[in-house]
C-alpha cells in the first residue's frame, strides 16, 4: 500500500474528521482498534464501553459501505494486542502505508502515547488539530493569556461574538447575554417530563452487548436497557426529539430534581457530542431556530446554548492549557478514600441513592446531581482528587478526561484552587431540599444539624467551612458563610464538627 493510514480513535467517529480530509478511497485505510488498554484504563460503565466499540462498528460499517477500505480491529480478534500504539505498529507492518494521518486526542494520555508513533513506526505521523469543536486550542490560548481570571461568562460572550449564535447584530438575542436567574425552578407539581428517545439494539448493538456482558460484567454497572444512540442517524433523531419535546422547559428546569426522575428536561445528548456523531454547531442552531420559530422560549435556548457553546469549548480549552499539572492539583488537601456507596454500597441519603442508583442503571446522571449531590459530598466529605474523577471517568457514558477532569476538578470539588471557578460549590442540605423532593422521603431531617438523623450534608458543610475557613477568609465570595460561622454558638458548630466526624468514620 503506497497511500494513507488514517487513525480513527473511539471519539473521533465524525465524517468530517481533520484525520479524514483528504481520504483517497482509492489508495488509504481507514484504522480504528478496539483495545483492553481503553477499555480498562478506569472501570469504566458497562454501557459506556459498549456505546463506544458499539459506534467504532457502525462508523466503520458507514465507511466501508461508501467505498473506504477499513481496517477495523475487533477487541476479540486473536492477534490483538490490547493497546492503541500496538495495533497502529501491527497495521504499519500489515499494510506498509507511505504515511499515518491521525488527529490530536481528547486525553493527555493518549496524546503523550501518539506523541512517539513517528519514531517507533519509521514513518512520517501528522496529527491534525480537532476541528469538530467551536473554539481551537490556539484561539482559547489567546484568550486566556495575560487573563488574571479565566471566568466561562466572558469566555462565552466572546464565543457568542465569535460564532454570531443568539445575537442580534453586535447585541445578544434579547438584551441579555444570561438569562439563569428564571432557570432555577423546583420541579412544579403536575409537570411531568417526557421521557427521552431511546434506541432498540440492532444486530452489531446486540453482538458487542454480548462482548461486554463476558467481559466487563463485573464493573459497576448494569447493561440492560441499554438504549443510547449509536450512529448519526440515531442522534440527530435524538436531537430532533430533545428540540421538539425538551428545549422548551429545559430552562425552567435545568437544575431541578425529582425522584423517579431521571431525565428531566435534560438533552442527553453529551455522549453524542462527544463521540463526534454529532457536532456542536448544528445542535446550537438547531436550539437558535426553534427560538426563532418561537418553538421554544430565550431563557430555555440561552440556558442550553450556554452549556454547549460556553462550558463544553471552556472546559476543553482549560484542560489543555492547563494539562499535564492540573491533574495533580489538590487546593484543599482532600485525602479521603472514596466512599463505598458510590460503587453501590448501601447509604441512607435519598439524594446520593437516587443520583448513584440512576448512575448504575444508565450510565447517566445530570449536571445538578453531578454537581450538588455526589460532586458536593465528595468536595465536602475531603474525598481525595484522583478518587472521584476516577469514578465520574469511570461511570458516565459521556465520560472522556477533558470533559471530566475541569468539571471535577475545577468544578464540583475546587481541587484547582480557583482556576476555574470563584467559590467551592458548597451547599448544606438546604440547597438539596429547594432544588428537588428527595429530602420529603428521605430517612435524615433536612432540618437538622445534630443528631440521630441530621442531614449529613448539614454538618458536612459547616465542618467543611470551620475546616478551610483559613483558606477562604481573603475570599470575597466566601464572606457570607464565613461571617455565618464567626456568629454560629461555639456549642453547635462543635456539636456539628462532632458528627461529621463520627459520620467520616463510618464511611471507611
Ligand atoms: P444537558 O444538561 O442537556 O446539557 C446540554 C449539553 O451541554 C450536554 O450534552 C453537554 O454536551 C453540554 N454541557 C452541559 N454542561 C456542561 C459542562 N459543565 N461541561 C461540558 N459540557 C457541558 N460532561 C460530559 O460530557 N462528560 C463528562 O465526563 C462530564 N463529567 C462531569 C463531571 C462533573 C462532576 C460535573 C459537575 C459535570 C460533568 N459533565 C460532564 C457536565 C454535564 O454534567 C454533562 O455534560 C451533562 O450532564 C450531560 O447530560 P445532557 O446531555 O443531558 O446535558
Ligand atoms: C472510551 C474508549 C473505550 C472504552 N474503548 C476504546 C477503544 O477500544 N478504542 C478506541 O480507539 N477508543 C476507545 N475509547 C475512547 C478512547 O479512550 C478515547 O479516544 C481517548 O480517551 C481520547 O479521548
Amino acid at each position: 500500500m503506497s497511500g494513507v493510514l488514517r487513525v480513527v480513535l473511539g471519539d473521533q467517529l465524525s465524517e468530517s474528521l481533520s484525520a479524514l480530509d483528504g481520504l483517497d478511497p482509492a489508495r488509504d485505510t481507514v484504522l480504528l482498534m478496539e483495545v483492553m488498554g481503553e477499555c480498562e484504563y478506569v472501570p469504566h460503565h458497562p454501557q459506556k464501553i459498549a456505546l463506544v466499540l458499539s459506534a467504532m462498528r457502525h462508523f466503520s460499517a458507514s465507511l466501508a459501505a461508501a467505498g473506504v477500505a477499513v481496517r477495523h480491529v475487533r477487541l476479540d480478534d486473536a492477534d490483538n494486542t490490547g493497546t492503541l500504539t500496538g495495533e497502529v505498529l501491527r497495521a504499519v507492518a500489515a499494510l506498509r502505508p507511505a504515511a499515518v494521518v491521525a488527529t490530536d486526542p481528547g486525553e493527555w494520555r493518549v496524546a503523550q502515547d501518539m506523541a512517539g508513533w513517528e519514531k517507533a513506526l519509521g514513518l512520517p505521523v501528522e496529527i491534525r488539530p480537532d476541528g469538530r469543536f467551536l473554539c481551537s486550542l490556539a484561539w482559547f490560548r489567546q484568550w486566556a493569556s495575560g487573563r488574571r481570571q479565566l471566568r466561562m461568562e466572558f469566555f462565552y460572550r466572546e464565543m457568542r461574538r465569535a460564532t454570531g449564535l443568539l445575537m442580534d447584530g453586535d447585541q445578544p438575542a434579547g438584551g441579555q447575554w444570561n438569562f439563569d436567574a428564571q432557570n432555577r425552578q423546583r420541579l412544579a407539581k403536575g409537570v411531568v417530563p417526557p421521557p427521552p428517545r431511546r434506541f432498540t439494539p440492532d444486530a452489531i448493538t446486540t453482538e458487542v452487548l454480548a462482548l461486554v456482558a463476558e467481559r466487563f460484567g463485573h464493573n459497576f454497572g448494569r447493561l440492560d436497557g441499554f438504549g443510547w444512540p449509536v450512529t448519526t442517524v440515531e442522534a440527530k433523531a435524538a436531537l430532533a426529539d430533545f428540540i421538539t419535546h425538551r428545549l422548551p422547559l429545559f430552562g425552567d428546569y435545568q437544575d431541578a430534581m425529582a425522584e423517579g426522575q431521571d431525565t428531566l428536561f435534560h438533552a442527553l445528548l453529551s455522549t453524542s457530542l462527544n463521540l463526534g456523531l454529532l457536532l456542536p454547531g448544528e445542535v446550537c442552531a438547531a436550539a437558535e431556530t426553534a427560538w426563532r420559530e418561537g418553538q421554544a422560549p430565550l431563557n430555555a435556548v440561552e440556558g442550553f446554548v450556554r452549556q454547549i457553546l460556553g462550558w463544553r469549548e471552556y472546559v476543553r480549552g482549560l484542560y489543555w492549557l492547563k494539562m499535564p499539572g492540573y491533574a495533580g492539583l489538590n487546593a484543599l488537601a482532600a485525602d479521603r478514600p472514596l466512599p463505598a456507596m458510590y460503587w453501590g454500597g448501601p447509604t441512607s441519603m435519598a439524594c446520593m441513592t437516587a443520583a448513584i442508583g440512576q448512575t448504575e442503571r444508565l450510565a447517566y446522571a445530570h449536571h445538578i446531581q453531578r454537581l450538588m449531590v455526589t460532586g458536593n459530598f465528595s468536595l465536602l466529605a475531603g474525598v481525595a482528587p484522583a478518587e472521584i474523577n476516577r469514578w465520574y471517568l469511570a461511570v458516565y457514558a459521556d465520560a472522556y478526561e477533558w470533559v471530566e477532569l475541569p468539571n471535577t476538578h475545577g468544578m464540583a470539588i475546587w481541587a484547582d484552587g480557583g482556576i476555574m471557578a470563584s467559590k467551592p460549590y458548597a451547599a448544606s442540605g438546604a440547597y438539596i431540599n429547594r432544588m428537588s423532593d428527595h429530602c420529603r422521603g428521605c430517612w435524615h431531617d433536612v432540618k437538622a444539624a445534630t443528631g440521630p438523623r441530621a442531614c449529613p450534608f448539614n454538618f458536612l458543610y459547616w465542618d467543611f467551612i470551620a475546616r478551610h475557613a483559613e483558606k477562604f477568609g481573603g475570599n470575597p465570595r466566601m464572606a457570607m458563610p464565613l461571617n455565618n460561622l464567626r456568629k454560629m454558638d461555639p456549642g453547635k458548630l462543635a456539636a456539628m464538627r462532632g458528627e461529621a466526624a463520627r459520620f467520616l468514620a463510618t464511611l471507611a
